[in-house]
Order: structure tokens, then C-alpha cells, then sequence
């Protein structure tokens, strides 16, 4: 049986196109700075988000760690949503290894932090606090089901940010499901921000890379961040050839992967014993729950469906996430809604004494 993976548009698989590319790649030592094809790739990064500058970097992790580390010194502080991927899951690597130190906003369920909050956070200067210096965003927010950021919102952050002398950061991991969402450029999305990264590696499954940009003057202190990190690679154009076709091939498709989320968000809506807010999925990722009066353990919900051929990552309390991606079809989404149904409906039965749906002469669906 072929496993229908929902778990994240990290698990996509490079197209032929890609590997195609890849073999043939022009190669030298990046270095250097003299890796043809990954020069060629930082310069059509930059352009697609509206930057001078952008540096291929080996993971998000890595890029968002590089852009702190270049816009914080030790003891500054960086203002973040609570529920961004940088506090929750980037291993502290930014207080770890940059002596940043993490202020926390409310995150609203649309992924933004209101900017009376954030403008509660920036300190004064006083000898006791540490000095506010940077505000990170999320487009798409990963935890708020990807969620997305308008320009008018970031436009916004940026100009509060900037009149207090902060930066702002933008871990753009999914930009371009953004952008596709929103029906604007990313560079609008992206707008004054000092720095962006952003995904290949995701919904526009290439193996391995993010992109760090901004200006040239922080790109080339961001290279320098990213030797500290160990990140300065060699003859990496092999995969920054995958990142080229990435950028002229998948984009516009990310439509599809969002027209999959919303059929899967509509399949789960009609399903008793399953809770959904249809509201918030936006883009590629579709958060839901277990209906309070369930009687099922989320790691026996996620077990059932994965013997069924479909996995998801459960993400605590009775919730789970679902990400549509390249590799995953309409045909694999009415299935996936079709084996969440039987957990569902085995659930009932075994509530109300049946055994397993399909017994007592009722016909399996
Ligand atoms: N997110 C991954 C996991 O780490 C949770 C996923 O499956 O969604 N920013 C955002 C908004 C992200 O969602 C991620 C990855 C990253 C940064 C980090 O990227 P990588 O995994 O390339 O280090």
C-alpha cells in the first residue's frame, strides 16, 4: 500500500526535471564565490522577493539562525510570536549560540501579534533591560495552520519597527504559498523587511536549501554568520541547480497543493467526531481536532489512519496537522478523507458495542 504522507511538504521528493539539472550542474567552489550555479541562484532569488542580496543556505534552521545572528548581538533582545517555528522549534539555537534573548508576543490565531502588543514589548533604554533590537514574522505561520500575512500587516510591523530602530526578520519558510494565496508578488509580501528567508525545501520540493536575503551590506555579514555555523559549502551549485528549476517551475503549482488542503478541510468538516475551523485554512495546511465527546487518544487516532496508508503529525492536545504537497493528488486526498471517515465511523461502532464497521451485515464502505 502506498503511503498517502501528509506529515509535511518537507517529505517531497525532487522532480526529474531537478535531478536532470543537478546532474548537468555548471560546478565550482562557492567559497570562493565561484560556483556558477548558485551564484546564478542568489541572484534570482533576490530579484523574486525584491532584495539586493541572497545567500544559499543548507536549512531554514540555518537561515533564520544566520539573519539573528546578523541582526543581534549578545543580550539583544529579539520579539517573536509565541507560537513562531523560531522560538518552538529551531532548538533555541538563536539564545544557544547567539546570546539572543527571546521576548514572546501572543500570536492571534491568524498567525499576526497585534501590534499594540508588539509595541508594548520594545523597551526603553534603561541599564536594566536588554536591548530591543529585532521583531521576527512567519508567512505562512506554520503553528496558526498556515496562515497568512498581508502586505498591509507587514507593512505596518516594519514601520513600527523601524521608527523604534528595530529590524524585522520575516521567516518567509512559505512566502510563496503566500503569495499564490494572497494573488500578489512575493516581494510585495516581503516589502521592507531587512531580512528574508525562505524554503526550497518545502512546497517547492527541492532535497536540500533555503535562501537568506536582504541587502548587500547584510548578505555579506550573513555569509560571514553562516561560516561561523559551518555552513560554507563547496561545490554545492549541484544543489542549488534543483533551487533554479524550483524557483521557474514550482511556484505557480502551489495552487493545486492549496486547492488539495481545502478539499481535505471540507472532507474533514463532514466528518462527525472531527472539529475544524474552515476559516483558518488558507494555504497549504490543515490543522483539526478530535471532538471533545471522542473517546480516542490522539496517538490511537494517528496509529489507525497511519494502518489505513495515511500519516499525519499529531501537535498536541487532541490536534493534528495535515500539509497537502507536490507528490499528493486529489485522488490521494478523497482517500485520505475516505480513511479518516472509517477511523471515525469504527470509532462510533466500537461506542456503541458493534466491534468494527462491516460487521452485523453492514456493507464496508
Ligand atoms: N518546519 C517543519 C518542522 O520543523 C516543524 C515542518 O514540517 O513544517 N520556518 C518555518 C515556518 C518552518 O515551518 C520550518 C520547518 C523552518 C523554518 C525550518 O526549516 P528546516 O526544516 O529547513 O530547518
Amino acid at each position: 500500500m502506498k503511503a498517502i504522507d501528509l506529515r509535511s511538504d518537507t517529505v517531497t521528493l525532487p522532480t526529474s526535471e531537478m535531478r536532470e539539472a543537478m546532474y548537468r550542474a555548471e560546478l565550482g567552489d562557492d567559497v570562493y564565490g565561484e560556483d556558477p550555479t548558485v551564484n546564478r541562484l542568489q541572484e534570482m532569488a533576490a530579484e523574486r522577493v525584491g532584495m539586493e542580496a541572497a545567500l544559499f543556505v543548507a536549512s531554514g534552521t540555518m537561515g533564520n539562525l544566520v539573519c539573528l545572528l546578523t541582526l543581534c548581538g549578545r543580550g539583544d533582545e529579539v520579539i517573536m510570536g509565541h507560537l513562531a517555528h523560531s522560538f518552538l522549534f529551531e532548538a533555541g539555537g538563536s539564545a544557544a549560540l547567539g546570546g539572543i534573548h527571546p521576548h514572546t508576543v501572543a500570536n492571534q490565531p491568524d498567525g499576526t501579534m497585534r501590534l499594540e502588543d508588539i509595541e508594548a514589548a520594545i523597551r526603553p533604554y534603561n541599564d536594566h533591560y536588554p536591548r530591543s533590537r529585532l521583531i521576527c514574522l512567519e508567512n505562512t505561520h506554520n503553528r496558526c495552520g498556515g496562515a497568512v500575512l498581508t502586505t498591509q500587516y507587514t507593512s505596518a510591523v516594519c514601520e513600527l519597527a523601524h521608527a523604534h530602530g528595530l529590524s524585522v526578520h520575516l521567516d518567509g519558510a512559505r512566502i510563496f504559498n503566500a503569495a499564490i494565496a494572497l494573488g500578489v508578488d512575493a516581494k510585495e509580501l516581503v516589502g521592507d523587511v531587512d531580512s528574508v528567508m525562505f524554503c526550497l525545501s518545502k512546497g517547492l520540493s527541492c532535497p536540500v536549501g533555503s535562501l537568506v536575503c536582504g541587502s548587500t551590506e547584510f548578505v555579506r555579514r550573513a555569509r560571514r554568520n553562516r561560516k561561523v555555523l559551518g555552513g560554507g559549502m563547496r561545490q554545492v551549485g549541484i544543489l542549488a541547480a534543483a533551487g533554479i528549476v524550483a524557483l521557474e517551475t514550482m511556484v505557480d503549482r502551489l495552487a493545486e497543493d492549496h486547492q488539495n488542503a481545502r478539499l481535505l478541510a471540507e472532507g474533514i468538516a463532514a466528518t462527525p467526531g472531527l472539529a475544524i475551523d474552515l476559516e483558518r485554512v488558507q494555504t497549504n495546511m490543515v490543522i483539526f481536532g478530535l471532538a471533545d465527546e471522542v473517546e480516542m487518544t490522539p496517538e490511537g487516532f494517528v496509529a489507525s489512519l497511519a494502518q489505513r496508508g495515511v500519516k499525519l503529525n499529531s501537535i498536541g492536545g487532541r490536534r493534528f496537522r495535515a500539509v497537502t504537497h507536490y507528490g499528493i493528488t486529489t485522488g490521494d486526498i478523497e482517500e485520505s478523507i475516505e480513511a479518516l471517515q472509517r477511523v471515525m465511523g469504527e470509532r462510533s461502532a466500537k461506542a456503541w458495542g458493534f466491534g468494527a464497521v462491516g460487521n452485523h451485515g453492514c456493507q464496508e464502505r
